[in-house]
């Protein structure tokens, strides 16, 4: 499948963006029909060492079932040692150019906020952005200050052609906005491992902008 389909509902999450066991909370995800799959574990009390791995792994398998792309958040090394099928880096991450030496053809993503940045890791070849925050969001601290789906505008009409996908405070009532503005796909974390359904929903949204016959 081309890279543009398996972002259109791009699942984020870690153990502490969980209530429940996140292998539940991914197989119900997946159920549901997200197309990708980001591991970030980051925060406050946050898995670390083996317990990291043991996550990721089983996460990984779960994703592989599904036949869905596992993508791991930052760590290089984890992505490397589990053979996953990408990364994605933020701006404050490893370089990068280093990233992109160190992974070769697996899939990298980078988090961009303003076209000078995307522009940036186009020439370093990110496969594609994550153009965030679109909305007020609680789930990160450290956030940019919100444009909203307009910086997705920005990007497309500076010639940026390749996949995009918004990030930040994403639920089935904004998500179109986020399409509308030239976005691939959506990038969400807490809409969809805090409410089950979610998924789904947003799944037939996307869906039915390509079959009319789906109702939402
Ligand atoms: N990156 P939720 S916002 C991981 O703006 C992340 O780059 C952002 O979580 C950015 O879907 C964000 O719960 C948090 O709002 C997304």
């Amino acid at each position: 499948m081309e890279l543009k389909k398996q972002l259109e509902l791009y699942f984020v999450m870690g153990s502490v963006n969980c209530d429940r066991d996140p292998r539940e909370v991914l197989t119900k995800a997946l159920e549901g029909g997200v197309t990708m799959f980001q591991f970030r574990e980051k925060g406050d009390h946050c898995l670390d060492g083996d317990d990291k791995v043991e996550l990721a792994k089983d996460l990984q398998k779960i994703c592989q079932r599904f036949g869905i792309p596992f993508i791991v958040n930052d760590d290089v090394e984890l992505a490397l040692l589990l053979d996953a099928d990408g990364v994605h880096i933020g701006q404050e991450d490893e370089d990068i150019e280093e990233v992109r030496r160190k992974i070769g053809s697996k899939i990298l993503g980078v988090s961009a906020h303003n076209v000078e940045e995307a522009k940036r890791a186009i020439t370093f070849e990110a496969d594609y952005l994550g153009v965030g925050p679109m909305f007020p969001t609680t789930t990160k601290a450290d956030i940019r200050k919100v444009e909203g789906p307009s910086v997705i505008k920005k990007i497309r009409t500076a010639g940026i052609t390749i996949p995009l996908v918004g990030i930040g405070g994403i639920n089935e009532n904004n998500a179109p906005e986020v399409i509308q503005a030239g976005a691939d796909g959506i990038a969400i974390i807490s809409a969809i491992s805090r409410v089950p359904g979610t998924a789904r929903k947003l799944s037939n949204l996307l869906r039915a902008r390509h079959d009319p016959e789906i109702v939402e």
